[in-house]
């Protein structure tokens, strides 16, 4: 028997099979758990269609998280199939490339907007949408970033945003508490995905982690998916709104 038999979770956050959503979803199917998937653009669709068809799930979904009626769309769908829900994974992040390099302050009025509504509003917005048919000892998760806490180049408008994420946590674990659903998230380290590609100087950040962590290497997809595991089941019945490092031990270090 699987940690998460009978446990339905869904999705949001699969690009291609690189994605931390995707480790997240293998380890969860692993452990017995149903997945449906949801994709932000007509171009992955077929891409994540895909990978939900490969382990048995054909609940693949349209969502932009920044349209209303397209999460609205999700959930009213998640209800017909499923009725009821364990586990909501939100593995999404969005700021204007142009504003992921140089200073924050360039940042424009529209491009802070655009990384807070993404990266922030959404994980309220979808805890809501799930409220009512989140099942008691329900888990929700988001991933989150050092570059909340701590100035990392280029991350900017990102840090921001990630910081406004860890506070909506724990006010979120807060609020889905009374009826048992927790909500924390996973502070990963740097792990090479198309949300890190082109990035500047992201060679220089795995090397640095590898030289300073005191695990000296860097995290995969997989260390991630461990940790979600253990978020979505029973393992951590009494762990809400906390932010968990899966960073080799990177964050603990001085200079
Ligand atoms: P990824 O590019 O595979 O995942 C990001 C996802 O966000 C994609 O699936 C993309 O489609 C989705 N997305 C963007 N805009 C959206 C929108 N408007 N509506 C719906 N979905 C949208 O990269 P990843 O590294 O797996 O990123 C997942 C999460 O992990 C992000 O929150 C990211 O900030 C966080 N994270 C990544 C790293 C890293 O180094 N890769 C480290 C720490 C945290
Ligand atoms: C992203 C930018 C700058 C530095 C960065 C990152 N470092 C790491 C990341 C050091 C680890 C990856 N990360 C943690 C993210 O949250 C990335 C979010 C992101 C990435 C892109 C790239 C493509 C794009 N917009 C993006 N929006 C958010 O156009």
């Amino acid at each position: 028997m699987g940690l998460l038999e009978g446990k339905k979770a869904l999705i949001f956050g699969v690009a291609n099979e690189r994605s931390i959503a995707w480790a997240i979803a293998k380890a969860l199917h692993t452990e017995g758990a149903q997945c449906a998937f949801t994709y932000a653009t007509e171009r992955l669709k077929e891409r994540v269609e895909r990978l939900a068809h490969s382990q048995g799930s054909d609940i693949v979904l349209p969502c932009d998280v920044t349209k209303d009626e397209e999460v609205e769309a999700t959930f009213s769908t998640i209800k017909e199939r499923w009725q009821s829900l364990d586990i909501l994974i939100h593995s999404v992040a969005f700021a204007k490339k142009e504003e992921l390099k140089g200073k924050l302050l360039d940042t424009t009025r529209e491009g802070f907007g655009l990384a807070m509504d993404v990266s922030v509003y959404s994980l309220i917005a979808l805890t809501r949408q799930a409220s009512p048919l989140m099942r008691e000892d329900g888990s929700i998760m988001t991933l989150t970033y050092l570059g909340s806490q701590k100035v990392v180049p280029n991350y900017n408008v990102m840090g921001v945003a990630k910081a406004g994420l860890e506070a909506a946590v724990r006010y979120l674990a807060e609020d889905m508490g009374p009826q048992g659903v927790r909500v924390n998230a996973i502070s990963a380290g740097p792990v090479k995905t198309l949300a890190a590609m082109g990035i500047s100087g992201f060679g220089e950040i795995l090397k640095r982690v590898e030289e300073k962590a005191p695990l000296r290497r860097n995290i995969s997809q997989e260390d991630v998916a461990g940790v979600a595991l253990f978020l979505a089941s029973p393992l951590s019945t009494g762990v809400t709104g906390e932010i968990i490092y899966v960073d080799a031990g990177y964050n603990i270090m001085g200079p």
